[in-house]
């Protein structure tokens, strides 16, 4: 068996994990040459080049190295009928739901109010209103956000999850469907997107959605950057009765160019793509059981990449 590990920054580590859990296999990084690499049985791979995937000829399985699989879904040369499985929680959604909670602390308590003060030596605190009255809305109900949303109830705040299909969480309003959408947007003063990617999610969060928010509400997004319209976003920062902030971790280009706006935005907050990087020992884990499954023939759950998740 051949594996061959492509993921910047980690890829010795992953080696080294892989080749101790199967010592009979071949594990190698995408910097071994051309000639070694080809012919690999799995890929375990993040934001892989296209030649990677071009080379291979006998792949049984492909594995994604993070939770979104709009990178690799979108490279070309993915051979399509490779089946793909990617990492499913693996202890991101615990750090993802410490972001989201930073983050609506930070509008709920005033942070951004603050922030803002200090750099004028002013000295106002500002009331504190029940959690109650502080309807936060989270969409996309996957492994993570379902955390998430679950996260946001036991601190205390009014939680309405919205999804493509119905679900359960206990605690959590969840919601679905186009009407669902609306009604999440009329009450959520605190606005989470985590959507994956895909053609139907794309600029989900434009104007007229932006607009559909009670006057001051926040958003934040540490889903995927082309969910939300950034011009949209930026006119509704800016005008008077418009957002009142947003806490972005995610853009269309990554890393954020220089000279996008958003960086000088006063009330935007922006982090490198961060709230949630995969923890290495249980992304191991996974992915060392899914090699095991996929060799002994088992049922595995695999990426649909009509839906894009
Ligand atoms: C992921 C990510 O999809 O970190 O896992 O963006």
């Amino acid at each position: 068996m051949k594996i061959v590990v492509h993921i910047k920054g980690e890829a010795e580590q992953w080696r080294e994990a892989l080749a101790d859990a199967f010592p009979e296999a071949t594990v190698l990084t995408s910097d071994a040459c051309a000639e070694e690499r080809k012919n690999a049985d799995y890929l375990a791979v993040w934001k892989p080049p296209e030649h990677l995937l071009r080379e291979q000829t006998q792949l049984k399985a492909m594995i994604n190295l993070g939770a979104g699989v709009d990178y690799l879904l979108r490279t070309p040369g993915r051979p399509k009928e490779v089946p793909i499985a990617k990492l499913r929680d693996a202890g991101m959604s615990e750090l993802m739901a410490d972001y989201v909670l930073y983050g609506v602390l930070h509008f709920y308590r005033s942070f951004d109010r603050y922030a803002a003060q200090q750099a004028n030596a002013q000295w106002q605190p500002h009331p504190v209103e029940e959690k109650s009255q502080w309807p936060v809305g989270v969409l996309g109900l996957g492994a993570i956000g379902a955390h998430v949303a679950e996260t946001l109830s036991q601190a205390g705040f009014p939680v309405s999850g919205w999804s493509r299909s119905p679900k359960r969480i206990e605690g959590v309003n969840c919601l679905h469907g186009d009407d669902g959408l609306e009604n999440i947007l009329s009450q959520a003063k605190t606005l989470i997107t985590l959507l994956p990617d895909t053609t139907e999610t794309r600029g989900i969060i434009n104007a007229k959605r932006l607009g559909q928010l009670p006057q001051g509400a926040s958003l934040i997004n540490p889903g995927r950057g082309t969910l939300v319209d950034e011009n949209a976003l930026l006119k509704t920062l800016d005008a008077s009765e418009g957002l009142r902030g947003a806490m972005l971790d995610v853009f269309p280009e990554e890393p954020l160019p220089a000279d996008n706006p958003l960086w000088r935005h006063p009330k935007v907050t922006i982090t490198p793509h961060m709230s949630a990087p995969t923890p290495l020992h249980d992304a191991i884990d996974q992915v060392i059981a899914y090699i095991r499954d996929f060799e002994a023939g088992k049922s595995v759950t695999t990426v649909d990449p009509e839906n894009g998740y």
